[in-house]
């Protein structure tokens, strides 16, 4: 894979609208889960692979999770750290990521202090990302040290993507938790949309054809699922978030 996943990135999502990226918790699979994994998303016609959660892992169970997937697909593997345990020299790319309303200045600045040389190290492709913690936000928002954006506060969350984007992050993730209960709403999704000229990317509990395809209409430009793929029928379920997701620029 040539070092440029943000041009890989901005020209699938100009060509195709809205796209899907699989998310891989190393924590929850080993590296031949995570290479079957990896292939049936690609066969459902996912973009990308992430990789990360939102606890510890091991650095060496890291790299060879991302070794396994890279041994399997051609296509961008991108780094979703929470911390700088996540950095792997295997990944093509990393979400170079500052977790915006996080209340710790660890995770807005300290980690990537910490990171960025390992990073230029590896020769790792960084992504500027603003992350932001909407709802009750899961592991992620614990973890993170975050004050989550309530679902009914679209204003506030559209105001920290802006002030992402002036910082000169170049991707906006809303983020409802791994697993969360509800997506992140579409009125909150299109708030940030009007406010934003950078892609926006969502994910967190988008478990349905239905869900991907109000994310996708609201304005996503990249629509991340994780969970559905640890479970069983993963290929189908995959299958069809995407379907949702491409017959949103149908309608
Ligand atoms: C979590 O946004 C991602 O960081 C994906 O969430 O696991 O709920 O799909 P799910």
């Amino acid at each position: 894979m040539a070092k440029n996943v943000e041009k890989y990135l901005l020209e699938k999502i100009e060509s195709e609208g809205s796209i899907h990226i699989t998310l891989i918790d190393p924590e929850k699979v080993t590296p031949p889960q995570a290479s079957r994994i990896a292939k049936k998303a690609k066969a459902s016609g996912t973009s990308a692979i992430m990789i990360g959660g939102s606890t510890f892992v091991s650095t060496l169970h890291l790299d060879n999770v991302v070794k396994a997937v890279k041994r399997t697909v051609k296509f961008p593997v991108i780094l979703f750290p929470n911390n700088v345990t996540g950095i792997s020299r295997y990944a093509d790319a990393i979400w170079f990521m500052s977790l915006l309303n996080s209340m710790d200045p660890y995770f807005l600045i300290g980690a990537q202090i910490l990171g960025a040389p390992l990073i230029k190290k590896y020769g790792l492709e960084p992504l500027p990302l603003g992350y932001i913690i909407i709802g009750d936000g899961g592991t992620a928002g614990i973890v993170g040290k975050a004050v989550p954006i309530p679902y009914d506060k679209p204003e506030l969350a559209a105001a920290h993507a802006l002030a992402g984007q002036y910082l000169g992050m170049r991707f906006i993730y809303l983020e409802a938790g791994s697993g969360a209960k509800k997506p992140v709403p579409s009125q909150m999704i299109k708030a940030v949309k009007r406010y934003i000229d950078v892609p926006l990317i969502v994910g967190g509990g988008i478990k349905t054809r239905r869900q991907a395809l109000a994310a996708a209409s609201a304005g996503a430009d990249i629509i991340v699922t994780g969970n559905v793929v640890e479970n069983s029928g993963a290929k189908r379920k995959v299958a069809d978030i995407i379907k949702g997701i491409k017959s949103a620029g149908s309608i």
